[in-house]
């Protein structure tokens, strides 16, 4: 539907790199004069989704409050592109079904390499115990069976990737 803007949703486990990668994408998408919006899990949990914690519970709220401003978002011809884990393959289907253009991106990353960046120092505190229901450590992360974008975030480069994000934009604008 080109009336609405396309939602790209990028899970995936925390560092496995999604808001770097959104963020290069919305760089290149607005160079093509698009509007675009980033929503950020990890930022929303300090506004519109704050006091919510990592139980199946509460990240199911999360993302179903990150679904509904993307909606509102896309419907008026915004580019949405969400970075949140949503580790829950119920939660991801639930997103589908409320957007038009939900694009599921994977931002797929081997779990020791996550835990090597450990960019913030969380993976340490969660094996040390200090931070409980850590995706991929005490807490699951269920991946995508068929995501519309597998990014290899390890092996391919992050200009590469950005690449393939907007080559699939280019092609599901022409079909
Ligand atoms: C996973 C956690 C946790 C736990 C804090 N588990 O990589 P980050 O740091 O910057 O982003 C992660 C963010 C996860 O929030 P999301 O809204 O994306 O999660 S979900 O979609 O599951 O609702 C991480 C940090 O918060 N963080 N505690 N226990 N990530």
């Amino acid at each position: 539907n080109s009336t609405y803007g396309s939602v790209l949703w990028f899970t995936g486990l925390s560092g496995a790199g999604k808001t770097t990668t959104a963020k290069s994408v919305e760089k290149k998408l607005r160079e093509r004069g698009r509007r675009v919006e980033l929503l950020d899990g990890d930022e929303l949990r300090t506004t519109v989704c704050k006091g919510l914690g990592f139980s199946r519970e509460d990240r199911i709220e999360n993302v179903k409050r990150i679904a509904y401003i993307a909606n509102l978002l896309s419907r008026n011809g915004v580019d949405v592109l969400v970075s949140a884990i949503s580790p829950y393959k119920e939660m991801r289907d639930y997103a589908r079904q409320q957007i038009q253009n939900y694009i599921e991106v994977y931002v797929k990353c081997p779990l020791h390499v996550c835990e090597m960046r450990d960019v913030k120092g969380l993976y340490a505190k969660a094996r040390a115990g200090e931070i409980k229901n850590f995706t991929g450590i005490t807490d699951p992360y269920e991946e995508p069976e068929c995501p519309e974008l597998t990014l290899l975030s390890s092996s391919a480069t992050l200009d590469q990737n950005v690449q393939t994000v907007i080559t699939y934009l280019e092609q599901a604008a022409t079909s």
